[in-house]
């Protein structure tokens, strides 16, 4: 029952709602919810590289959106809607800019934004194809395995999202070790599970049932069941498309609520975890000698002293003080804000021992309401470019300030903080518990 399940989340948000240590796991739960309640459905495709996810999400949509090549090309997570055609960008500081649809692959493919340097995380795709009316969002990713290891982080952060999956396969290769491994990762997350077999055009009948036999079974054997459908098919030609499209269509309408409630018990399976972990870190800093403590703070202002100085120099020699209009100057800046956040979860790692991750969702270099299209001059940028890096260092002192709180030398708060852990930790655990006992859940 998908209420049962509905309640264990609302139960655990609101248990996270309580502690002020667990804010992105709190976010997760939150998002978990919304998808509930509104019967939101996440289907991706994903796969090794050069399977033809790509193209197969064209021929799926009935136009050619994405781009498709022989060298691997989908660099970034790439998410389609039904709506007005259209398509916006967003980039790893949370930045989101709005972009032509025949401009998209100046962002998601790997030769024209190579090692993904303009730091997209993820562009989403308006499209009026009926085959999405019915409220799905559906997820072109890049594929895994190739040179392109970013490529595959993606891929593999990702799959968290989705709900239901089409993992591609393709008949010029057996499934081989790097596909296995993302089956098995992937197997924690998704609810749901097509599979798709691409290229049928270049083989003839009995091999392709020779394929298809030796997927099938060893398919059934990492997947624990009999029940694996497997699709046989080609972007190219569009051969077997429309029986994959049929069968998405029927489960997204009558298996949505099966398809959600096991791909919610898997995610909050993995936020409890999370949040379990977290709690981990702070039993650590609040048993970390005095000594060792002093010295890592001293370390962290000395570091994002470092920070300020360099975001200074980088106005400098950039010239973004002066009363000038630089093209591409936007841009430099941008990717600047990019690095700097990346050097500072580097340095909490190194310094604390902790990952650290950022809560700010939205960080725009300029206003873009009004007429802010206009170009800004050189002055106004380098500001902003301060004011940027400023609010990324504020957001980690205030994580450092509430980590030092819990070691507050008044006996009474340490021995409530102790007290708080514990709850939470039991809850947690019986939560994760439920969990595992898929009939329970
Ligand atoms: N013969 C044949 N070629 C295909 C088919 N589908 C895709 N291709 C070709 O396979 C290559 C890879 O296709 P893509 O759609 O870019 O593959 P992808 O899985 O998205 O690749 P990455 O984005 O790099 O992971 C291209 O050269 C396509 O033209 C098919 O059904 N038959
Ligand atoms: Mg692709």
């Amino acid at each position: 029952m998908t209420a049962t399940i509905t309640r264990h989340v609302r139960d655990t948000l609101a248990l996270l709602q309580t502690s002020d240590i667990l804010g992105k796991q709190e976010i997760r739960a939150e998002a978990l919810l919304k998808k509930l309640e509104e019967e939101l459905i996440t289907v991706a495709v994903i796969g090794q590289f050069k399977r033809g996810k790509s193209a197969l999400v064209n021929a799926l949509l009935g136009e050619a959106l994405l781009p498709v090549g022989i060298v691997p090309v989908t660099s970034a997570v790439t998410e389609i809607r039904y709506g007005t055609p259209g398509a916006t960008v967003r980039y790893h500081n949370g930045l989101v800019r709005p972009t032509k649809i025949d401009q998209l692959s100046r962002f998601i493919s790997e030769q024209e934004n190579p090692d993904n340097h303009l730091g997209v995380s993820s562009v989403r795709i308006f499209s009026a194809s009926p085959f999405l009316q019915e409220g799905l969002t559906f997820v072109d990713t890049p594929g895994v395995g190739s040179f392109h290891k970013h490529n595959s982080d993606a891929a593999y952060a990702f799959v968290r999202e989705s709900d239901a999956v089409i993992f591609m396969l393709s008949v010029d290769t057996p499934i081989n070790e790097i596909e296995i491994e993302f089956l098995r990762n992937t197997r924690m997350f998704a609810g749901k599970f097509f599979f798709a077999v691409n290229k049928i055009d270049t083989i003839d009948a009995p091999e392709l049932q020779t394929y298809l036999d030796y997927c099938r079974n060893l398919l059934q054997r990492l997947m624990d069941t009999e029940d694996v459908t497997i699709f046989p098919l080609s972007a190219k030609t569009g051969a077997g498309v429309e029986q994959l499209k049929e069968k998405l269509l029927r489960e997204c309408k009558t298996g949505i609520r099966e398809i959600l409630r096991e791909s919610a018990r898997l995610k909050l399976r993995d936020i409890v975890t999370e949040a379990l972990a977290q709690i981990e870190l702070y039993w650590k800093v609040l048993l970390m000698p005095p000594v060792i403590l002093k010295r890592t703070l001293k370390q962290m202002s000395e570091t994002l002293n470092d920070f300020r100085l360099q975001a200074e120099e980088t106005v400098r020699a950039l010239q973004a003080d002066r009363k000038v209009v630089i093209p591409g100057l936007e841009e430099m800046l941008e990717a600047r804000i990019n690095e700097c956040k990346l050097a500072l979860t580097e340095a909490v790692t190194d310094i604390f021992g902790m990952d650290y991750h950022y809560e700010i969702t939205d960080l725009e270099l300029m206003d873009r309401t009004g007429d802010g299209f206009e170009m800004p001059l050189a002055e106004e940028l380098g500001r902003r470019y301060i004011q940027t890096t400023e609010r990324l260092f504020e957001d980690l002192q205030t994580t450092l300030n509430r980590v030092l709180l819990y070691r507050n030398d008044s006996t009474v708060e340490v021995v409530t903080r102790i007290y708080e852990l514990n709850r939470m930790t039991r809850q947690l655990r019986r939560t994760r518990d439920l969990l595992e006992n898929k009939e329970e859940a």
